[in-house]
C-alpha cells in the first residue's frame, strides 16, 4: 500500500485512548465487515502498526477504521484494531467514534446505528454530549470455571461475551489500585496463558483475549471497580465497554441486575461507565453510558526517508 497521508482523529474515553482513521485507510471492499476485519488482518499489518504503534502511538492506543457500511441505515461501519491485530468490538472505542462524528459535524445528538464486524449496535448521542451505547447481544456461557494457573495456583471465573470473549474473576488476591498494575498485568497474563494451554475458549472457538477483575466497591454510588487486561498486553484505562457488558450479562444471569437497574462501574484509574440491560428477541442488550473527548485532529506524515514511517512492530 502507498501510504502518503492519514487523517486521524484521537479521543479518549475515560482515559482509554481511540484513533480513528477518516481518510487514507487501506480499500478492504464492500463485503460483510467481518470479512473485511480479516482481511485488514491479514494485508494490512504495516498500515496497522503505523497507526498504533510507536514511534506514533504507543501499545495502548485502539484504532478505530471508519468504511462504508454494509446496511444503508448506519450512519457509518467501523473496524476496531490494537498493537497485535483485531479487535472484534470495542465499547469504549464506540464512544470515541461517536464523540469524533460529532467534532466533525457529521452526527448531532440523537440515535445513530453503527455497523461493526460482530454485528450493529446503537449509539445515542445526549445533548450533554455523553453517549450511551447499545451493544450486540452479551452472554454468559459459563460460570465458575477453574483453571489452574502456573505460580498462582487455581483460579475460578466466569465466560462471557461481550462483542469480545471475557474471563471474570471476582475478588483477586490484588488489590486492584494503580500501584498494584504491575503485578494484575503479569497474573491477568498468566490466567490469559492458562486459559489457552487448556483449551478454554468462547463457545465459538474464540480465543479468550480480554481478562476481568473485579471488586466490590466502597466508594458511595459506585458498584464495582474493575481492570480489565487487554488482548496486546495493555490494560484498559476506561473501564471496558465490552467488559463492562459481559460483566452485567453475568449480573444478570444471576438475577443481581434486572432491567431498569443502574450499575456503576469503576475502571483501575477511576473513570466510570453506567451500565443497563434490556431484554430483547435478540437477547440481553446491555448498553453503557460514558463520554470520551476530543484531543487530536492530525494528519499522518509517511516520509520515505523515515525507517520507522511503518512503525516499530510488536
Ligand atoms: O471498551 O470494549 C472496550 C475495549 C476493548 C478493548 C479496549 N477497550
Amino acid at each position: 500500500m502507498n501510504l502518503s497521508r492519514v487523517h486521524v482523529v484521537d479521543s479518549h474515553t475515560g482515559g482509554e485512548p481511540t484513533r480513528t482513521v477518516i481518510s487514507g485507510g487501506p480499500d478492504l471492499g464492500d463485503g460483510p465487515l467481518a470479512e473485511r476485519l480479516t482481511r485488514f488482518g491479514l494485508e494490512h499489518n504495516d498500515f496497522r502498526n503505523s497507526i498504533i504503534n510507536e514511534p506514533r502511538g504507543s501499545d495502548v492506543l485502539v484504532g478505530a477504521l471508519l468504511v462504508e457500511p454494509v446496511d444503508p441505515t448506519c450512519v457509518t461501519g467501523v473496524l476496531y484494531f490494537n498493537n497485535v491485530g483485531n479487535i472484534l468490538m470495542c465499547g469504549h472505542g464506540t464512544i470515541g467514534v461517536v464523540a469524533t462524528l460529532a467534532y466533525l459535524g457529521r452526527i448531532t445528538p440523537g440515535t445513530h446505528r453503527i455497523e461493526t464486524a460482530v454485528g450493529i449496535v446503537s449509539a445515542c448521542l445526549h445533548p450533554d454530549m455523553t453517549v450511551t451505547l447499545a451493544n450486540v447481544p452479551s452472554f454468559r456461557i459459563a460460570a465458575g470455571v477453574t483453571v489452574d494457573v502456573p505460580g498462582y495456583g487455581p483460579v475460578t471465573g466466569d465466560i462471557a461475551w461481550g462483542g469480545n470473549w471475557f474471563f471474570l474473576v471476582a475478588n483477586p488476591p490484588f488489590r486492584l489500585v494503580p500501584s498494584e498494575i504491575p503485578q494484575l498485568t503479569t497474573f491477568t497474563t498468566a490466567i490469559k496463558r492458562a486459559l489457552a494451554a487448556n483449551n478454554i475458549t468462547g463457545n465459538d472457538s474464540g480465543e479468550i483475549d480480554h481478562i476481568e477483575l473485579f471488586v466490590d466497591s466502597d466508594k458511595s454510588g459506585i458498584d464495582s471497580r474493575n481492570f480489565v487486561l487487554c488482548p496486546g498486553g495493555a490494560y484498559d484505562r476506561s473501564p471496558c465497554g465490552t467488559g463492562t457488558s459481559a460483566k452485567l450479562a453475568c449480573l444478570y444471569a444471576d438475577g443481581k441486575l434486572l432491567p431498569g437497574g443502574v450499575w456503576r462501574q469503576e475502571s483501575i484509574i477511576g473513570s466510570v461507565f453506567e451500565g443497563r440491560v434490556t431484554v430483547t428477541e435478540s437477547g440481553l442488550i446491555p448498553s453503557i453510558t460514558g463520554r470520551a473527548f476530543v484531543n487530536s485532529d492530525a494528519q499522518l506524515i509517511y516520509d520515505p526517508a523515515d525507517p520507522f514511517r511503518l512503525g516499530i512492530p510488536t
